[in-house]
């Protein structure tokens, strides 16, 4: 059988790096849409694909024009196509709530609607969010759970997931929706507050840093690690019918929660350094969040198996690492980048 061709759409970021590596080791040739910017400056913007770059094609491109996209698409030809790229950070989507939908929902739908005319029989992946179900009435949330989005990511996301539901439907494409909850790594950007901790409590080690400054600590979230949860994303491509899935562990911690677990590993008290600031806490917040992924589990076979406090222990030591200090309790586990 002749190699299989994927596209990339977020390539260089936390998923699509742990994504092109298991499409690497499954022998596909790995596509990847990047903005021009990034190939000009690769030391940077390209830091997370640095030891596999060399069997990566990129093509530079911008999803905010559909005739980019076409042309892109119309080059490759992929047999599948990943569509992980968007405005991802919530908090910054009360700041610029018209870039964020613009930027989702148009780059969305410019992908179906050039996957349809060029390449129809091309798998779709959309990655869908936990932000979809905001403030749910159920918990567990499953695919059947209603969505109340709480922030204009929430609603790009949902009227992603509509698209990509729709083109199966109308189209016959064979498109996914995969319903991701909040998956880290030592990978993830500092701006979220797994990250934001970790590496905080780095700094504080280091001497280079007195507090890290938070705003809800009571919000609860089921956390999992990115690396496991891109393998979902290829799992559901392979199904004999397109679909949608959750993907999450199914267990739920507070903000509260992420800080002690750092924080004693570092053998600091937290009450000296964590500063609660309310201009941090979002104008409508989604207070827990818990996926029941017994559907993934059942159809897909997909398990996750790194818990919480392995996966923050994780962040903590590579983000000492790089910092230069040393945890003296060696209660983490060694980061396996
Ligand atoms: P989230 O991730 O919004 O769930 O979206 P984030 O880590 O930003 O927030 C998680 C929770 O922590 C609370 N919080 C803070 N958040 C940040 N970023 N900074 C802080 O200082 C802080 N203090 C408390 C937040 O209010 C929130 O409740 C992530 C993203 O990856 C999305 O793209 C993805 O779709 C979802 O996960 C699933």
């Amino acid at each position: 059988m002749s190699q299989k061709r994927a596209f990339i759409t977020g390539i260089t970021g936390q998923d699509g790096s742990y994504l092109a590596e298991l499409l690497l080791s499954k022998d596909y040739e790995v596509h990847g849409l990047v903005r021009r910017v990034a190939l000009e400056d690769p030391e940077n913007r390209l830091s997370r694909l640095a030891s596999i770059r060399s069997q990566l094609h990129f093509h530079s491109g911008s999803l905010e024009s559909y005739a980019s996209i076409h042309h892109v698409l119309g080059r490759i030809q992929p047999d599948e196509c990943y569509h992980l790229a968007a405005q991802s950070f919530v908090t910054y989507s009360f700041d610029d709530e018209f870039t964020t939908l613009q930027a989702n929902i148009n780059g969305t739908h410019y992908l179906l609607s050039a996957l349809k005319s060029i390449a129809p029989n091309c798998l779709f992946y959309f990655a869908g969010s936990s932000e979809m179900f905001g403030q749910a009435d159920e918990v567990p949330q499953n695919e059947r759970t209603r969505f109340h989005p709480r922030s204009t990511y929430g609603i790009s996301k949902v009227a992603g997931f509509e698209l990509t539901r729709n083109y199966r439907e109308a189209y016959g494409l064979r498109a996914c929706n995969g319903i991701l909850f909040n998956h880290e790594s030592p990978r993830r950007g500092f701006e979220f507050v797994t990250r934001k901790i970790t590496s905080g409590v780095a700094r504080i080690l280091a001497g280079k840093s007195d507090e890290v400054r938070l705003g809800n600590l009571e919000a609860r979230r089921d956390w999992g690690h990115a690396r496991e949860y891109v393998a979902a994303m290829w799992l559901m491509l392979q199904q004999p019918e397109p679909d949608d899935y959750v993907i999450a562990t199914g267990e739920t911690h507070s903000v509260a929660d992420v800080v002690e677990v750092a924080f004693d590993a570092a053998g600091l008290d937290w009450r000296k350094y964590v500063v609660c600031d309310r201009d941090l806490h979002r104008p409508s917040e989604v207070n827990v969040l818990s996926g029941d992924a017994s559907k993934a589990r059942r159809e897909l076979g997909w398990e996750p198996r790194i818990h919480f406090r392995e996966l923050i222990l994780e962040m903590l030591a590579h983000d000492c690492q790089a910092q230069g200090v040393t945890l003296a309790t060696g209660a983490w586990t060694d980061s396996k980048q």
